[in-house]
């Protein structure tokens, strides 16, 4: 059956600032406290969601979660009036307040992990939010994330949006960012491929924590219903681990029958390869060696988080981070791809700076689900992103969003208010309904 995949990105929120949380991400760490600028962040995010709705890519968005999170600092035991709460976190516990005002449900790869219908059993889209246990600040996504998927996936006769896995070491989930898909054309019968980074016994990161677990890809699969022998699991590299490859989608990407991958993706790099032309015969894998591009240099300029998308004529289009296009090494690794795949008709480079220095390049913004015709007809039309819309919604950012953040300022009462603000007019925008703690409480 015909369908398209539809990148859900999500939009950036208005406390996106740099908390430095998460070990491991390199960018995190390396801009800790520095200024953010929400609004040039959010503009950034949605120029790129723009230029794949010209490129007529279905493109939708996902509104920001509601930040800081208070009923989280109060948790923690931190008590009083919002305000005072606020000023408490900043004096005593900076980082949980960082940890509560992060903007982190920006990168929708993470948000959940989806099935297509083509693939499963009982012919539903199936979706699994991650419950992102890694990261505590990430981890005070899955609730809202929950909830918004559910309002959008609502129809249960085509999608099923499953609860998270439990919040236990064993099933440490991340979404999507580890989970790619193999299928002749999108609406085709696919092969899942789960990347994992620790499964108990095999060897290990020695300097960073592997985030995603096999058993987590395994009881994913299982509840979506795979069909029978369509699914892989691959082992992160331990070594590209320790390098700064967080994620699976750091060091490789796939559309189709299309993978883009780097040498040391993956530990027991033939095995895995062979695993994969094994379960996907048609499989065109284009590899980049590690004598052309280093792990090192991967990671900084996050060649394999660009996007590869299908156009309306079938042939594709990689979006690459800007920081791509200056670098040799870079340039001759996307000359291979184009040498060796007819596939790619063009490169873009987009800038999403303010989002690379946490750590997340093109493809850490969206959340991919194929849809069929009449699936695409269940979801809120309102949340399609075309002319108008990005227009509204560049202008909303425009008038709500401030220019520049510092840690401190998250423990600004009015911040709060001007979020609810925004997110209160967001809501209309996008045709939601309340969806907001906020909302709700009157
Ligand atoms: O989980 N960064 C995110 C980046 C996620 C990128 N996503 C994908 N690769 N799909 C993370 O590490 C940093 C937040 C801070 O430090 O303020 C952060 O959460």
């Amino acid at each position: 059956m015909h369908a398209f995949e539809v990148n859900f990105d999500g939009l950036i929120g208005p406390t996106h600032h740099y908390g430095g949380l998460s070990p491991g991400n390199k960018a995190s760490q390396s801009h800790r406290a520095q200024v953010s600028s929400p609004r040039r962040a959010a503009l950034e995010g949605l120029r790129k969601m723009k230029l794949l709705a010209d490129l007529e890519v279905p493109q939708a968005v996902l509104p920001p979660h509601f930040r800081p999170d208070l009923h989280f600092l109060r948790e923690q035991g931190i008590r009083g009036r919002d305000h005072e709460v606020l000023q408490r976190a900043l004096l005593e516990s900076p980082h949980l307040l960082s940890a509560a005002g992060s903007a982190s449900a920006m990168w929708a790869a993470n948000a959940a992990t989806v099935s297509p219908s083509a693939d499963t059993a009982d012919g539903r889209v199936h979706f699994t939010p991650a419950n992102l246990i890694a990261n505590r600040h990430r981890s005070l996504e899955t609730d809202f994330t929950t909830r918004l998927l559910r309002r959008v996936f609502a129809n249960d006769e085509h999608f099923v949006v499953h609860e998270a896995l439990p919040n236990e070491p064993e099933f440490s989930d991340e979404g999507a960012a580890n989970h790619m898909r193999l299928a002749i054309e999108h609406g085709f019968e696919g092969v899942e491929v789960f990347v994992y980074g620790r499964d108990g016994s095999g060897p290990s990161p020695e300097k960073y924590p592997a985030r995603q677990t096999r058993s987590a890809c395994e009881a994913i699969a299982e509840q979506h219903q795979l069909l029978a022998g369509r699914e892989v699991y691959l082992q992160q590299n331990p070594k590209a681990i320790d390098a700064g490859v967080f994620h699976n989608d750091v060091i490789a990407v796939a559309n189709q029958d299309l993978l883009f991958c780097h040498e040391e993706a993956w530990l027991n790099r033939e095995e895995a390869l062979e695993q994969l032309q094994l379960a996907f015969g048609a499989i065109k894998i284009v590899e980049v060696p590690s004598c052309m591009l280093s792990l090192e240099k991967a990671v900084s300029s996050y060649l394999f988080n660009s996007q590869i998308v299908t156009l309306l004529d079938g042939g594709m289009r990689l979006i690459c981070p800007e920081e791509c296009r200056e670098d040799a090494d870079v340039q001759a690794a996307i000359c291979l791809l184009r040498d060796s795949t007819a596939d790619i008709r063009a490169v873009d480079y987009v800038d999403v700076r303010e989002s690379m220095h946490n750590g997340g390049g093109p493809a850490c913004l969206r959340l991919r689900v194929v849809l069929t015709v009449s699936q695409m007809l269940e979801i809120p039309g309102s949340l399609l992103l075309e002319e108008t819309l990005y227009e509204k919604l560049a202008d909303w950012v425009k008038r709500h969003y401030r220019d520049e953040l510092r840690l401190q300022d998250l423990a600004d009462e009015s911040l709060l208010k001007e979020s609810e603000a925004a997110l209160e007019e967001l809501t209309e925008l996008l045709r939601l309904g309340p969806i907001y703690p906020f909302q709700e409480a009157r």
